[in-house]
């Protein structure tokens, strides 16, 4: 069931006053981890214990209530459970369970027909959902039992008897196939609503418990999800215009702006910021030739990119000096013009949160959520448990002052950041210099022949930004390429070697028209695997748009994807 707004006392008092043991399960993705952050902050000045585990696939949560399911326990779902049902994990009968998950849309049955389940939805947010009216989802009991009736009575009556019964049958016929019409409509397209931690911030809120701590999580958790291109640069604006905005000015420098001073607190600031991924811990060089708008401008995977480059530089009036430097190591004036001339170049309006302590600099969220990110995905030879602490140390680096703990942030910028952005840019470039996307009817098709770290492969941030970056570069260079969508195809070695994850982005064109970017990939793969069982396809990922494929049944579902595109 749906548990709309009223957070305080609906969700937190109730856990807060059960003596039932709290478990938090948490998927391993920056927002859920600055969601966790929060929930944790406020449960511990409560001094409600709890446990947290980490999942990142549906078999771990269905494993999680296989093993607990003598306890009585609340169980809070961050960032999992809203879309698969939740009824069939056999939720023990004095548990609870409450489920705070930005990937939409809900499954029917964790809206409509388990009372163990509660979702937290935002009250603005209940439109959006198109959510079916119960009634032509859901079959009400019929509690008529007419089976004993057939053989009493007159021939007659039991003529009677058997033409109701079909006209009943026939019914129902009727209402399935109507059922499943409406669901095929409401299970179309998968997307991402706000990102969890902006409703942990507002539930801080009403508990009078904003912090400036609360108000940096949030931020980063925020700025994760654009990162990884799960939300639209639109919702992400609306976002932190309705709903950041209240809480932006308590956390101003004041005694910076009126006595010139700086003091030792944590201050955060909203204002403009370049797109360019971690140019200042790199080079805008560097930054510039990995980043989509530039490489695409200068179509950099081609003989002609590094002149283009340089052509493009000079015309904007960067000295190549000025680009090639670190970026830290040029004066205050230098940086003010030419990440102006930059942002006016790209046009544009972005902007994001920013923490300052004392005399330790100036770190932007989104650099930091993608540091974060990053290290929650990789080395996949560390374990779950160990990437979350990982990811939690540099999150909380981020606003400490702690010289030696802000080493291990900039490492993993400086290392796993750029190296993903490298690796990110080099598959696109050989994808589109060695021509390896075809048109397969419907759709592009991109067979990965290179070996890339399994790594990267299993990371969804690089998935997403790679293909996305593939089909914009792909497009840039012939007219025509905007109304396809991509599926991607990357090997995997190893351990896992004769399997190919599999992934896909929505049409150019469908991008642009959609501030929810919603994509039916994920349902195409559904299809699939449902029209011919005997492919393998592994669908354990929460989301649904990746999946992994079993090599040698690549080119059937290559065959089928394009049918399930052209929905016959
Ligand atoms: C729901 O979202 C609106 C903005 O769309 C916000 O103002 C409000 O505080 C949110 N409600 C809760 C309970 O978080
Ligand atoms: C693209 O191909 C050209 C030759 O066809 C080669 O010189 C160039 O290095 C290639 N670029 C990349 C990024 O692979
Ligand atoms: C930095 O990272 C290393 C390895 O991940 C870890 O052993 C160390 O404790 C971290 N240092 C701090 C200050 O968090
Ligand atoms: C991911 O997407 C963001 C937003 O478009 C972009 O700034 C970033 O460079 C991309 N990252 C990678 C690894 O491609
Ligand atoms: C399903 O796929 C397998 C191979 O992947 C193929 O042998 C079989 O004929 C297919 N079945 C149907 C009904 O298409
Ligand atoms: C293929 C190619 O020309 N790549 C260039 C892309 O841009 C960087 C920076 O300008 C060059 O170093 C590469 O050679």
């Amino acid at each position: 069931m749906i548990l709309e707004d009223n957070f305080r006392q609906d969700f937190y008092n109730k856990i807060k006053k059960d003596d039932k043991s709290l478990v938090l399960i948490v998927s391993v993705d920056s927002d859920a981890l600055c969601t966790t952050m929060i929930l944790t902050h406020l449960l511990k000045c409560d001094d409600i214990p709890f446990t947290i585990l980490t999942v990142e696939k549906w078999s771990e949560v269905e494993k999680i209530f296989e093993t607990k399911r003598e306890l009585r326990c609340n169980y809070i779902l961050i960032n999992c459970g809203a879309t698969r049902s939740l009824s069939r994990l056999q939720i023990s009968p004095d548990s609870t369970a409450y489920v705070l998950d930005s990937h939409r849309p809900f499954h029917i049955e964790n809206v409509y027909a388990n009372e163990k389940v509660h979702l937290l939805v935002n009250n603005s947010e209940m439109s959006e959902l198109q959510l079916p009216d119960v009634e032509k989802v859901i079959q009400e009991d019929s509690d008529d039992d007419e089976d004993n009736e057939e053989n009493r009575g007159s021939y007659e009556q039991q003529m009677e008897n058997i033409r109701r019964k079909a006209i009943k049958r026939e019914e129902m016929q009727a209402w399935e196939r109507q059922r499943q019409r409406t669901l095929w409509k409401y299970y179309e397209s998968t997307w991402f609503s706000t990102p969890s931690c902006v409703t942990l911030l507002e539930l801080a809120a009403e508990m009078n418990r904003v912090s400036a701590e609360i108000m940096w999580y949030t931020a980063v958790g925020l700025n994760s999800a654009m990162v990884d291109k799960l939300i639209s640069i639109e919702m992400y604006t609306q976002i932190c215009v309705d709903r950041m905005r209240p809480f932006v000015h308590r956390f101003l420098p004041k005694n910076i702006i009126n006595q010139g001073k700086v003091d030792d607190l944590l201050h955060i600031t909203f204002g403009r910021e370049l797109p360019l991924a971690i140019y200042s811990h790199w080079d805008l060089y560097n930054s510039m030739w990995h980043n989509e708008y530039f490489s695409i401008k200068t179509k950099n995977w081609t003989q002609k990119g590094d002149t283009n480059i340089r052509h493009l530089l000079t015309q904007l009036g960067v000295t190549l000096h000025e680009t090639t430097q670190k970026f830290e190591s040029l004066s205050t004036e230098q940086r003010i013009h030419v990440v102006d001339l930059l942002e006016k170049e790209m046009d544009s309006a972005f902007a994001t949160f920013f923490a300052t302590l004392g005399y330790s600099g100036k770190l932007s969220a989104c650099d930091v959520a993608r540091a974060v990110t990053v290290r929650l995905e990789m080395p996949r030879s560390e374990t779950l448990m160990d990437r979350y602490r990982a990811g939690q140390a540099i999150l909380r680096s981020s606003i400490t002052g702690e010289r030696q703990e802000r080493t291990n942030l900039t490492h993993t910028i400086s290392s796993n950041c750029q190296r993903t952005l490298q690796v990110s840019w080099k598959s696109v470039s050989a994808a589109i210099n060695m021509s390896e996307i075809i048109a397969n009817g419907p759709y592009y098709l991109f067979s990965c022949t290179t070996s890339i770290d399994e790594d990267m492969i299993d990371s969804r941030h690089f998935l997403y930004n790679t293909t996305g970056f593939m089909l914009r570069a792909f497009a840039s260079m012939r007219k025509g390429r905007t109304s396809k969508p991509l599926i991607a195809m990357f090997p995997l070695t190893g351990e896992s070697a004769g399997w190919l994850v599999v992934t896909g982005v929505m049409p150019i064109a469908t991008i642009y028209e959609d501030s929810l970017l919603k994509t039916c990939i994920g349902r195409a793969f559904e299809r699939v695997k449902k029209t011919n069982s005997s492919i393998r396809i592994i669908d354990d990922s929460f989301n649904p748009d990746i999946i992994r494929l079993k090599s040698e049944d690549r080119t059937r579902f290559i065959d089928l994807l394009r049918h399930a595109f052209e929905g016959d």
